[in-house]
């Protein structure tokens, strides 16, 4: 999550301006997003609720919404990368909207804070 989270905001920087558009940083770091997007999910397997986490219960209790949701993501963020690979920066800021609209949909219902 903090490796995707890093290189999502590399993007984002880009796609709202705050730093040049950089087409090869982008699509470098679109396709570290999408293979990071594949990741963390074996870290919620049952028993992993215990101990330090900003996870909430119902990333056990309503697993398969959860699953629903590390999907969507896990197809933004090819789109993302499809996008980055084609160095058009109006599709990037389209994909990126995208994408982060489903990192926060999970947000709002899985995490803490
Ligand atoms: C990021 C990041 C997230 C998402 C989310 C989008 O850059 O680290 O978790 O975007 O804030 O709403």
């Amino acid at each position: 999550m903090t490796v995707m989270g890093n290189h999502f905001g590399r993007i984002g920087a880009m796609a709202n301006g705050r730093v040049p558009f950089d087409a090869k940083a982008a699509a470098d770091s679109a396709a570290i997003v999408e293979t990071m997007s594949k990741l963390p999910w074996e870290g919620f397997v049952a028993g992993t609720d215990k101990g330090d986490t900003r996870a909430l219960p119902a990333v056990w209790t309503e697993q398969a919404k959860f699953k629903e949701r590390s999907e969507k993501l896990q197809t933004e963020t090819a789109k993302l990368n499809a996008a980055a690979k084609t160095g058009n920066l109006d599709a990037i800021k389209t994909a990126f909207g995208a994408a982060g609209q489903s990192c926060k949909a999970c947000h709002d219902d899985f995490r803490k804070d």
